[in-house]
């Protein structure tokens, strides 16, 4: 029986602004002290984290002159060094300050545009510099409260503009980075563009580079729209598209709770642990989760612990539950596995279906049952515990 101690070798990462979140909330201060990046590069090392990531501003205050950003990156470089994580991913803070009170790519204030490009496309350099292989790209004020306030059109054009000028940087330098947009429904904005996992799929397939660019599907995003995360990540994948993923909770539909992996809904974040262990995803496991601001400094390292605790127990529930002989039974039973076979046949075509030869009665096959109750249950004691 294990300990569930992760081991880089899982490659969990989180972001600076997960355990670094100061509990602040729209109706309520911070409720812990600043944590120096530093200190939480060794902390996560010292609990079995593999990779760590950042948003510019997380490392580097808006606006610092250059001297004082390259001691912060001097200073974040020795201690990721030293501590032996990497730098997987890197993003760009495009929703703090008041200048983005209106989006950045898709922003109607030209010379904003401009500068939130010339914002990523500094912190695209630093991403090369630091060996990130991929760069997030969440439009968090990418979006309207009002329709009258923006031309959807236009602000897509403006996002493809955008991106396609990124990639196109990108190409230039030389370097190797990839794009993962980050979905979401709502929060901060009324209504934000790219709402869900689909709408950035469509979207990709329209810019100039489409290779370059993936997506980057939240747990609690796409839960926010009401929508199956684990479906979600799936379409992805056969997309070819899951360059990384955010891990975290979510109770429903509502704001986004940001709790940590596993809290929320643990049915299908057992489910989203067997897709990611038996699809060969590859990618980093992030976690993009805020501890909540009820705790101290004790309790933010608890939670990071619980995430990475939650997704290797869950690791070890799918594995016996995909191994019970029973399940393989239940599944056999519940046809889950006739689905992997081609509907027309070797050489059949369409036409041939005009005409049923095979005997088939629709009121016969109406009436067999899926014996799917059976088959969940056996998921639910699995992921219980019980056997
Ligand atoms: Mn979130």
């Amino acid at each position: 029986m294990t300990d569930y101690s992760p081991t880089p070798a899982d490659r969990f990462s989180f972001g600076l602004w997960t355990v670094g979140f100061r509990g602040g909330d729209p109706f309520g201060d911070p409720t812990r002290p600043t944590l120096d990046p530093v200190r939480t590069v060794h902390k996560l090392a010292e609990l079995g984290a593999w990779g760590v990531t950042f948003h510019d501003d997380d490392l580097i205050p808006f606006g610092a002159p250059e001297g004082q950003r390259q001691e912060a990156v001097t200073r974040f470089r020795q201690a990721v060094e030293t501590a032996g994580l990497t730098v997987p991913m890197v993003t760009t803070n495009l929703f703090g300050h008041p200048v983005f009170k209106d989006g950045a790519l898709t922003a109607n204030d030209r010379d904003i545009r401009r500068f939130a490009l010339r914002k990523v496309l500094r912190n695209v350099e630093l991403a090369a510099e630091l060996g990130a292989s991929t760069f997030v790209a969440w439009g968090g004020r990418e979006g309207s409260e009002s329709e009258a306030a923006i031309d959807t059109y236009n602000a897509l054009e403006r996002y493809r503009e955008g991106i396609d000028l990124i990639c196109e940087f990108i190409r230039d330098r030389g370097y190797e980075l990839r794009l993962a947009l980050e979905p979401k429904p709502n929060e901060p904005r009324g209504d934000m563009l790219l709402p869900t996992v689909g709408h950035v799929l469509a979207f990709v397939e329209r810019l100039e580079h489409p290779e370059m660019v993936g997506v980057n599907p939240e747990v609690g995003h796409e839960q926010m729209a009401g929508l199956n995360y684990v479906h979600g990540i799936a379409q992805a994948l056969w997309a070819g598209k899951l360059f990384h993923l955010d891990l975290n909770g979510q109770r429903g539909a509502k704001f986004d709770q940001d709790l940590r992996f596993g809290a929320g809904d643990l049915k299908n974040a057992f489910f989203t642990v067997d897709l990611l262990e038996r699809s060969g995803y590859e990618g980093p496991r992030h976690f993009d989760f805020k501890p909540s601001r009820t705790e101290d400094e004790t309790g933010v390292w608890t939670a990071a612990q619980g995430c990475m605790r939650n997704y290797l127990i869950l690791r070890d529930r799918v594995a016996a539950f995909r191994a019970d002989p029973r399940v393989r039974a239940a599944l056999e039973a519940a046809r889950v596995t006739e689905l992997a076979e081609p509907t027309l046949g070797p050489g059949e075509k369409p036409e041939e279906l005009l005409v049923e030869r095979t005997g088939f009665d629709p009121e016969e096959a109406g009436g067999r049952a899926m014996h799917y109750e059976r088959l969940d249950q056996l998921a639910l004691e699995h992921l219980m515990g019980v056997h």
